[in-house]
């Protein structure tokens, strides 16, 4: 029998999920309805008399982090406790700008560090992502030119990592199922467990651990995160630097868009600050809701 005891959710199917306990990991029953998703710290107590579980989850600690999606007005979490969230750029795929500055609000407005991976430099010359650093250098926004398939540069990474728990996100074929792997040593496509029906299912979303306490989550939720629950004064957050700009405009309700007394503007035309970024700036806040 096992102990009362508080786990981490390590992966989540749709009504079970596997706890990672002081010593061992448990398949659990959830009980009640309480809103659970993959890096959700809970309590775990005995099963008492149900079969095919070793544990059920009675309660959900504080999140020091979630990651939430909307979809028709209904925001759900995703995953929880994540430090980092990693946004890997390729040129094939092409990763584009917009795509990487929208992941830096979400990012920043979760209380998560971004950080930028440019994979695949195997099959590029040396100074490929040398004007997209320039973007980001001034930002704070770490950054590793790796390649996950053939194991180059990993090291900074991994001791970057270290002790942290982080999800990738990336257009489909950027590479992060080989970096997730690459990382943890794992076979991400061969995670299986047998649900109630003694039927293999894969599981939904998982977290992976690794010696150097090094967590990666892979869930697939993460995907469609939007920006449409976020505020207009949200996702200005998400640009620090016209954000500084902003408080300094003439007028206090500037749309920033027009030349006179517009802080924003001046620095743009100065070349203060980079035009991909304005224009991210521009259309994401287009998109914001509120
Ligand atoms: N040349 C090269 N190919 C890579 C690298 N990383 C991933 N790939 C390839 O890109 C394709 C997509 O990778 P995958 O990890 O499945 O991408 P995901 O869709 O983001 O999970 C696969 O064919 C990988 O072998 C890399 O560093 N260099
Ligand atoms: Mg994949
Ligand atoms: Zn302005």
């Amino acid at each position: 029998m096992i102990k009362v005891q508080t786990g981490q959710i390590i992966e989540f199917y749709s009504n079970t999920c596997r706890v990672a306990g002081t010593t061992d990991t448990f398949k659990c029953r959830i009980q009640g309805r309480i809103d659970l998703v993959v890096g959700d710290f809970v309590k775990i107590a005995p099963a008492e008399g149900l079969t095919n579980c070793d544990a059920i989850v009675t309660e959900r600690l504080d999140r020091a982090t979630a990651l939430f999606k909307s979809k028709d007005r209904v925001t759900k979490a995703v995953a929880a406790n994540i430090t980092h969230l990693g946004i890997l750029v390729t040129f094939h795929p092409k990763t584009s700008l917009e795509f990487i500055d929208k992941w830096i609000v979400i990012a920043l407005h979760s209380e998560i560090q971004p950080f930028i991976v440019f994979n695949k430099i195997d099959s590029l010359e040396k100074n490929a992502f040398s004007s997209l650093k320039n973007i980001y250098q001034n930002l704070e926004i770490p950054m590793f030119e790796i390649s996950a398939k053939f194991n180059t540069n990993l090291e900074n990474l991994i001791s970057f990592l270290e002790n942290e728990t982080s999800i990738f996100v990336g257009n489909s074929g950027s590479g992060k199922s080989t970096l997730t792997s690459a990382l943890t040593g794992t076979h991400i496509l061969s995670k299986e467990l047998s649900n109630n029906q003694g039927v293999h299912t894969t599981s939904v979303s998982t977290l992976y651990e690794v010696e150097n306490q090094m967590k990666v989550i892979d869930s697939p939720g993460v995907r469609d995160i939007g920006i449409e629950q976020l505020s207009h004064a949200e996702i200005l957050a998400g640009f620090k630097e016209i954000d500084e700009l902003a408080a300094k405009c003439e007028f206090p309700k500037c749309g920033h868009e027009d030349d006179e007394g517009c802080a924003v503007m001046q620095a743009l035309n100065n070349g203060d600050i980079e035009q991909s970024r304005y224009n991210n700036f521009m259309i994401l806040n287009d998109a914001a809701n509120l």
